[in-house]
């Protein structure tokens, strides 16, 4: 018997729906998720030892690949000194240092054990710090799974058809504002009424929660103005797009620069880490400082550090990102150019290492471009490709990830079978 059938059979008898975060259920596209036991570069193999090229790299944290060996070693040297102190280390001070370094808008930063975590307290520091309730975000902007985020957003949320999730109690989401994405003049209404009662406003500076949405330079440079004016803090929800779609994330990238920033993902080089940082007026209200509580057992983790410091050196390289740019942009290129050749209503694009798909017409701009997009098609079209050995990630609405593994090969035989995939559909 197909060995994940009978993993997924057996595991959604203990586990909610066979899995331990909903979108890897396959809910969306439909069939038997894929069960991994094996990773290589930009490689994996399943339980039933088929070998994939893998286009989620984790959601984004295995930039340079899968199990590189300089990440590795260091990892294994780390874990036979500890695997956690629950006090300080002089690693976690190395980590701060480099974030402040490399993110154009953070003078203070702390760690935490994951994007959900970075997210829940920057608001909360947010909040304590202008002495206001209200926060904006925008449809299907997705900040991981803290009540108050969870309010029209993306990603799983989105997928399943519950733009918000049960058990929100309804107090805490009415202080949460949404406007549409790329939307200048809402955004303007908004704080033209209520910009004096906003604590904060927390995007996606890229979108990769509801497929890959590119930002209208316009419209955050507007954000950037109206959040200043009013005192509200800007928060750039940075988990996938920091270190990723350029070294100072997209702040850099595009040149607008938020008050406080949230981190994840490649920082911890594939182990959990998160991080929220920002100016020093406003991260000094955390205590033990100031009045604003925020903790962790697992924060700092010297094993996480350990794979994210490595991570992040290594992607200091000269060329880094230009190269993994380049290799992202041959594969969105090459996918649009076979769909076009082949008379599908089909593109692709990507901002540094990571790339939407959208079947329809022109990219999308925002969350209602995105739900008109053609998701059988989608699903359709990820089958084909998975059969192939190609894993896309399972959901219309997830941006893919590429890393510095990835080979002009790996993107051939990815086009090769897009070829197949797009004359069977
Ligand atoms: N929320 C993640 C994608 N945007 C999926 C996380 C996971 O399944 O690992």
């Amino acid at each position: 018997m197909d060995k994940n059938k009978q993993l997924f059979q057996q595991s959604q008898l203990i586990i909610p729906g066979g899995v331990n975060s909903p979108v890897r259920a396959f809910g969306s596209v439909g069939g038997t998720p894929i069960f991994f036991k094996r990773a290589k570069g930009s490689r994996l193999w399943d339980e039933n030892d088929k070998e994939y090229i893998d286009y989620i790299n984790s959601w984004g944290p295995m930039i340079l690949g899968h199990a590189h060996p300089e990440v590795i070693k260091v990892v294994q040297e780390v874990a036979e000194s500890s695997l956690s102190f629950g006090a300080p280390t002089e690693r976690e001070l190395i980590m701060a240092e480099t974030i402040v370094r490399l993110v154009p808008s953070i003078e203070q930063v702390r760690l935490v054990s994951s994007g959900t975590e970075a997210t829940m307290s920057a608001i909360r520091v947010a909040r304590g710090y202008t002495s206001r309730d209200k926060i904006v975000k925008f449809e299907g902007c997705y900040h991981g799974h803290a009540d108050a985020l969870l309010v029209k957003a993306g990603s799983g949320a989105l997928t399943f058809g519950q733009p918000s999730s049960a058990g929100v109690p309804h107090d805490v989401a009415k202080d949460t504002l949404t406007l549409p994405y790329n939307n200048t003049q809402a955004l303007k209404d908004l704080f033209d009424r209520l910009g004096d009662e906003i604590a904060c406003v927390i995007i996606e500076p890229v979108v990769g929660n509801m497929n890959l949405i590119v930002p209208e330079q316009e419209f955050l440079e507007t954000l950037r103005q109206l959040c200043t004016h009013h005192g509200a803090v800007l928060i750039f929800d940075e988990v996938m797009t920091g270190f990723r779609v350029a070294l100072g994330g997209a702040q850099e990238l595009f040149n607008v620069l938020p008050d406080m920033t949230t981190l994840g993902k490649v920082i911890g080089g594939g182990l959990p880490v998160g991080a929220f940082g920002g100016k020093k007026e406003i991260m000094s209200q955390l205590a033990p400082l100031g009045p604003v509580y925020q903790a962790g057992t697992l924060s700092g983790n010297p094993v996480a550090v350990a794979a994210g410091l490595k991570t992040l050196e290594l992607i200091q390289q000269e060329n880094f990102h230009v190269q993994l740019a380049d290799m992202t942009n041959k594969l969105v290129t090459g996918l649009t150019q076979i769909a076009r050749e082949q008379g599908k209503e089909f593109t692709a694009r990507n901002v540094g290492g990571m790339f939407g798909l959208y079947f329809s017409a022109t990219a999308p701009n925002s969350f209602d471009e995105v739900m008109a997009s053609d998701r059988e098609s989608f699903n359709k079209f990820f089958h084909l490709m998975l059969e192939q050995g190609i894993y896309f990630g399972p959901s219309a609405f997830e941006a893919g990830f590429v890393s510095a593994a990835h080979t002009e090969h790996d993107i051939q035989q990815t086009l090769n079978a897009a070829q197949v995939a797009f004359e069977a559909l």
